[in-house]
C-alpha cells in the first residue's frame, strides 16, 4: 500500500469507529438487561425531595415457593433494588411473627441487612409494622396473658424494635389494617383491641414515638384508597388522637388494585382531606393485579389498563403536598404475593419475572420525570 492509500484507510477507520461509538451506547453492557442503563431508573426520574419505594422480598409466602430468599440470594434483583429505589419496605422481616418468633427473643439479622442495604444504597426505609392482626406468633396468640401481661409485652416489642433502628427509618407504619371496611374496629381479630380495648392505639403511637422521636408514625390500611365508610373512619380518628397529643404523623393507603375493579377515582381528593388535617400521606403497596389464565400472557390492553392505574395513583399523590412517598408491593412478578393469594390473578408488578420493564414501569418512570420537571 502507498503511503496516501494507507491515510486513507486509517481515515476512513476512524471514521468508522467515530461512527461506531454512540451505536454501542445503546449495547446492552452485560450488566443491565437490554435498556436498562443505570442512569435510566426510576430513582433517577423522582423529584428530589419525593421517595419511590419497593417492599424487600423475603419472609411470609416467599418461605413456601421453590426458591430461595430473594433478597438474599438473587443478585439482579439485589441490583436493581438498589439501583430503582430510593426507599425500601420489608415486606415481612420486621413482622411479629419474623422479628419475635418466641417470648422474650427477637430476630434481627434480616431487618438489619435490609437497613445496612439501604444507608449503603442511600435509600429510605419504611417500617412495617408494630400493631396487625396477621402474621403475629402463635405464643402471643395463644398465650392466654393477662392484660398486664400483654401490654408489657406490646411495649416492649414496639420499644425494642423501633429503638434498634432510631434515626435510620423515615416512616412506621404502628398501626396496620385496623379497620372492618364498614368502618368499625377489627375488634374480634385485632389481640390488642380486643383485649386491651382501642385506647391502646394511642399507646402504640406513643411507645413508638418515645423510642424514635425523628420517625414518622402512621396508620396504613387496604381498601381506603377512596372515600368511603373505612377510610372515614380514620379521618374521624385521628384528628380525635391527635387533640389528644398522640404523635400520629401520617395516613397511608396501601394501594392494592386489581383491574377488575374501576380505578379509585377521588384517590387524590381522599389524600388530600387528610393533608389538610396537617398529616404527611404515602402510597405504601401499589400493585395491579390482573386476570391470568395458568401458563397465558396479559394481553396488550390488558397491561395498558395496568399502566393507567398506576399512572393515575401515582399523579394522586403527586399533587397533595405531603405525599411524598410512593412504594410499590415488589417490583417483579418473579416474586410478587398475588398469585399466590388470588387463584387466576397476577402480573402485578412493574416488571416481569425476568425483569424487563412493562408499560406499567415506563407508565411510572415518565410520570416521576414530568413531575420532576414542574
Ligand atoms: O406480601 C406479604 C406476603 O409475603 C405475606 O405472605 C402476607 C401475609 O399476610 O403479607 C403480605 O403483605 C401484606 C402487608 O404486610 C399488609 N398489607 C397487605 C399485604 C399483602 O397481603
Amino acid at each position: 500500500m502507498k503511503v496516501p492509500q494507507l491515510l486513507l484507510a486509517a481515515v476512513l477507520a476512524s471514521a468508522l469507529l467515530l461512527q461506531a461509538a454512540p451505536a454501542q451506547a445503546h449495547q446492552p453492557d452485560g450488566k443491565h438487561p437490554p435498556g436498562q442503563s443505570k442512569q435510566d431508573t426510576l430513582r433517577r426520574a423522582a423529584p428530589k425531595d419525593f421517595k419511590i419505594g419497593s417492599a424487600v422480598a423475603g419472609g411470609g409466602h416467599h418461605e413456601s415457593q421453590d426458591y430461595p430468599d430473594p433478597f438474599t440470594f438473587d443478585k439482579e434483583y439485589r441490583k436493581l433494588l438498589g439501583a430503582e429505589f430510593s426507599s425500601v419496605s420489608p415486606e415481612n422481616q420486621a413482622k411479629w411473627e419474623f422479628i419475635h418468633p418466641e417470648p422474650g427473643v427477637y430476630r434481627f439479622a434480616e431487618m438489619d441487612a435490609i437497613v445496612r442495604f439501604a444507608q449503603k444504597n442511600k435509600q429510605a426505609v419504611r417500617g412495617h409494622t408494630l400493631f396487625w392482626h396477621s402474621q403475629n406468633p402463635q405464643w402471643l396468640e395463644q398465650g392466654n396473658f393477662s392484660d398486664d401481661e400483654l401490654r408489657a409485652i406490646l411495649k416492649d416489642h414496639i420499644q425494642t424494635v423501633v429503638g434498634r433502628y432510631a434515626g435510620k427509618i423515615q416512616q412506621w407504619d404502628v398501626a396496620n389494617e385496623i379497620f372492618n371496611d364498614d368502618g368499625t374496629l377489627r375488634t374480634a381479630d385485632n389481640i390488642w383491641i380486643r383485649e386491651l380495648g382501642p385506647d391502646i392505639i394511642a399507646d402504640a403511637f406513643r411507645w413508638a414515638h418515645e423510642a424514635d422521636p425523628s420517625a414518622k408514625l402512621f396508620f396504613n390500611d387496604f381498601g381506603v384508597e377512596d372515600i368511603n365508610a373505612k377510610s372515614n373512619a380514620y379521618l374521624e380518628l385521628i384528628p380525635r388522637l391527635q387533640a389528644q397529643g398522640v404523635p400520629v404523623d401520617g395516613f397511608a393507603v396501601q394501594g392494592h388494585l386489581s383491574t377488575r375493579y374501576g380505578f379509585p377515582s377521588n384517590l387524590q381528593a381522599n389524600l388530600q382531606r387528610f393533608d389538610d388535617l396537617g398529616l404527611e400521606t404515602a402510597v405504601t403497596e401499589m400493585d395491579v393485579r390482573m386476570d391470568v389464565a395458568a401458563g397465558t400472557e396479559p394481553t396488550a390492553a390488558q397491561l395498558e389498563k395496568q399502566a393507567d392505574y398506576y399512572q393515575r395513583a401515582l399523579e394522586a399523590c403527586l399533587a397533595v403536598d405531603g405525599c411524598r412517598s410512593f412504594t410499590i408491593w415488589g417490583f417483579t412478578d418473579k416474586y410478587s404475593w398475588v398469585p399466590v393469594f388470588f387463584a387466576g390473578e397476577g402480573e402485578a408488578t412493574v416488571m416481569d419475572e425476568n425483569f424487563t420493564r412493562k408499560p406499567a414501569y415506563y407508565a411510572v418512570r415518565d410520570t416521576l420525570r414530568s413531575a420532576a420537571r414542574r
